[in-house]
């Protein structure tokens, strides 16, 4: 619990034996449920999630969106909290976003990713690609997001009723950022992050998903 919030968090992970050990390791107390959402792991991902006390659920169909909506389904808490299974998004910051959460008087904020500190966290060449894409994501929907795809988000659980989540894959991240901010019953807001390197093989086609995830843009805005 957190200031009477019973909290939820979902990590979606394809191989992540090395780095979902180290998140789980760093799991603050208040934190009442984890859910790891195995998307058909061929590695120890779901034995090392279980023994550190992680609930975890299987889904076998492959997908990033795929696994947060069969997450979504088994959550209990008030609020939920996301974040990848690589070890790239801090555990240490959900206070610090439950906080903000709290104080903005929000019901969907964005961890964004930007500025990044360390250097080896992101290359120019995903940081102009984050750019074209928040940008696209800001023009089409007239609200300026810095980090449309972030994979760190904290929100009411109740939301989710009224949303329209179809994405199975990388745009399902932004798809969920287009529902909040689209919603006139949800506030949305932003704060920063400190983003650091991913341990394990990282699963994005940079090239493939980042045109995927423009091209869902337009077609979600003039659907
Ligand atoms: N790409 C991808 N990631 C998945 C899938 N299922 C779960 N994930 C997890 O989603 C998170 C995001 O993937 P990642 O490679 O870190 O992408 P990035 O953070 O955008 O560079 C990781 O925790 C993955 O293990 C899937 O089918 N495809
Ligand atoms: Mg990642």
């Amino acid at each position: 619990m957190y200031k009477e919030l019973r909290i939820t968090v979902i990590i979606p992970c394809l191989n992540e034996e090395q780095g979902i050990q180290r998140v789980l390791k760093r799991m603050p107390e208040f934190v009442d449920e984890v859910i790891v959402v195995d998307n058909a792991s061929t590695d120890r991902t779901s034995e090392v999630a279980a023994s550190l006390g992680a609930k975890v659920i299987r889904e076998e169909v492959r997908g990033y969106g795929r696994s947060y909506k069969r997450g979504f389904t088994d959550a209990t808490g008030d609020v939920i909290v996301t974040l990848d299974g690589d070890h790239s998004y801090p555990p240490d910051a959900i206070s610090y976003l439950l906080e903000a959460f709290l104080h903005l008087e929000v019901d969907f904020l964005n961890a964004s990713r930007f500025p990044v500190r360390d250097p080896r966290a992101m290359s120019l060449k995903h940081k102009i690609g984050n750019l074209i894409l928040s940008l696209a994501m800001s023009v089409l929907y007239f609200r300026w997001v810095r980090d449309s795809q972030s994979g760190m988000w904290v929100f009411r659980r109740s939301i989710l009723e009224g949303m329209r989540l179809e994405s199975d894959g990388m745009a399902f991240s932004e798809e969920i950022k287009i529902e909040a901010l689209k919603s006139p019953r949800v506030r949305f807001g932003e704060i920063s992050i400190q983003y650091s390197s991913r341990l394990g093989e990282i699963k994005l086609n940079p090239w493939r998903d980042g045109f995927m995830n423009l091209w869902f843009l337009v077609k979600k805005r003039f659907q």
